[in-house]
């Protein structure tokens, strides 16, 4: 148990953090680097320690930095947030050392799940449906992989085992590709993640990205909390994310949802977590497991009334969840627009200082920020200043009180990607539902053939 949490990470998420553990009647250190001073969510942390310098390899990512800040300030447990060091296996190996709590799971099941081979493999013993291919790294001789490639049939997909979030993958579309691309990818996959390990899938053309999020605690019991649907995304970073997936079947996702939480209660899960999937003609397909509270949690919050983030601690306390799988009801429809710092064209980062903001409201509206006005947005993290969930009794609804918000929200003094949102839930393929991974960056290839700006 611990009275006093401290919370590794930045911006709206360390205000999120900071809300649900002050729910809890529990003291908040707050960690910051130089080029986060001043930030609101600060004022509010009971403590705030600055543990160095802008580049996050010297702050965010700093392991004994955060630990010593825990120590020094009496926090008994440290949660990761998002991104960061937040699947980090070393990390929670450091904090348990130090005799703290990690917010989150196992370091052995973030390892596990960090490794996607042997992730895919955990997943095939619990009936969790997976991508055609072997659950085992491919071996080094180019005719193994030939032959292993001719069963699955072209186009398959390589990938780094150590790699994730589109990084460490490649698409071979025929047999004399595949020497030249089983080389190239295992030399990344050592470069970027000091591991050669590679392995092979079928590659799905058209897919959809759908999540599920699911909640488990130390004493057995896992749940499953819904589905989202991620699609609309551009070069890996979620732009639009919303819960339930629309069009797909419940039944269907019901059976999804239960075999991710057996998996989790096959591998002695706790805490929070998302199973990824790809989902093409009818069918779902594991992809990997995210270890962590993910950016989109809120959606999920909105449709099944859960507070995610304060039963995150809750059962890092060592407390029973009381919910049961049964208590989980989805109700409506919820969307988010990730607001972003950014050119809505060329998408590069648009750091700069807020000079006023006009705040959207009404029912069913949910803004997730840490800015106001005067605060400065540092240049050296992601360009994600805010969140803008809504819910509706339906998706239609969900569509016309986000049209409503986006036209109310102003951020004033810097550029954000608030009209490029506006222009989204107008779209039709887009309101129509069900687009998959590529609609977006197909989407904003014409924008720009129209206006001659970037895709
Ligand atoms: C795939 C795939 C198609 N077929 N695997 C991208 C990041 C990581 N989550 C895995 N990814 C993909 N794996 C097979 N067998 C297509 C992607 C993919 C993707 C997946 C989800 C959301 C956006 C994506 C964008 C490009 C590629």
């Amino acid at each position: 148990m611990f009275d006093t949490l401290l919370i590794a990470n930045r911006g709206e998420i360390a205000l999120r953090i900071q809300r649900a553990a002050k729910g809890l009647g529990l003291r908040t250190v707050c960690v910051y680097s130089q080029a986060d001073a001043g930030a609101p969510y600060l004022e509010i942390a009971d403590e705030a320690i600055c543990i160095g310098p802008a580049p996050a390899r010297n702050s965010y990512l700093n392991v004994d930095a955060i630990v010593l800040a825990a120590l020094q300030t009496g926090a008994g447990a440290i949660h990761p947030g998002y991104g960061f060091l937040s699947e980090n296996a070393e990390f929670v190996d450091t904090i348990q050392a130090a005799g703290l709590t990690f917010v989150g799971p196992s370091a052995k099941c973030i390892r596990t799940m960090g490794d996607k081979v042997a992730a895919k493999r955990a997943m095939i013993a619990a009936g969790v449906p997976c991508v055609p291919g072997p659950d085992s790294a491919l071996p080094a001789d180019i005719a193994s992989i030939k032959a292993v490639a001719d069963e699955i049939g072209y186009p398959v997909i390589l990938k780094a085992a150590g790699g994730g979030g589109g990084r460490g993958m490649r698409v071979v579309r025929s047999g004399d590709e595949l020497a030249a691309a089983a080389a190239l990818t295992r030399e990344e996959a050592q470069r970027f993640f000091n591991n050669p390990d590679i392995y092979i899938e079928k590659f799905l053309q058209n897919p959809r990205h759908v999540e599920i999020q699911v909640l488990c605690d130390a004493h057995g019991t896992a749940l499953w909390l819904g589905d989202r649907d991620c699609s609309m995304q551009r070069r890996h970073q979620k732009v639009i994310e919303e819960a339930p997936a629309p069009g797909i079947d419940r039944s269907l996702i019901t059976e999804v949802g239960e075999r991710c939480a057996n998996a989790c209660r096959q591998i002695g899960y706790v805490g929070a977590g998302t199973f990824e999937f790809l989902y093409e003609d009818g069918e779902f397909y594991f992809i990997e497991m995210n270890t962590r509270v993910q950016v989109e949690h809120p959606v999920t919050e909105m449709v099944t009334g859960i507070d995610i983030v304060t039963l995150q601690i809750q059962v890092a306390m060592g407390l029973p969840l009381t919910l049961s799988q049964s208590d989980i009801v989805t109700h409506g429809h919820s969307i988010e627009c990730r607001i972003n710092a950014e050119d809505p064209y060329s998408f590069l980062p648009s750091p700069g200082t807020v000079t006023g903001m006009v705040l959207p409201a009404g029912e069913g509206v949910r803004l997730d920020t840490h800015i106001r006005s005067g605060y400065t947005i540092p240049s050296q993290y992601d360009s994600m200043i805010a969140k803008l969930i809504v819910h509706g009794e339906d998706r239609q609804e969900a569509l016309v009180r986000m049209r409503a918000a986006l036209a109310a929200f102003e951020v004033q003094g810097i550029v954000t990607n608030i009209a490029l949102q506006a222009d989204l839930m107008r779209d039709g393929g887009f309101v129509a539902g069900g687009v998959n991974i590529h609609y977006l960056e197909h989407w904003l290839t014409a924008r720009s053939a129209q206006s001659g700006a970037a895709a």
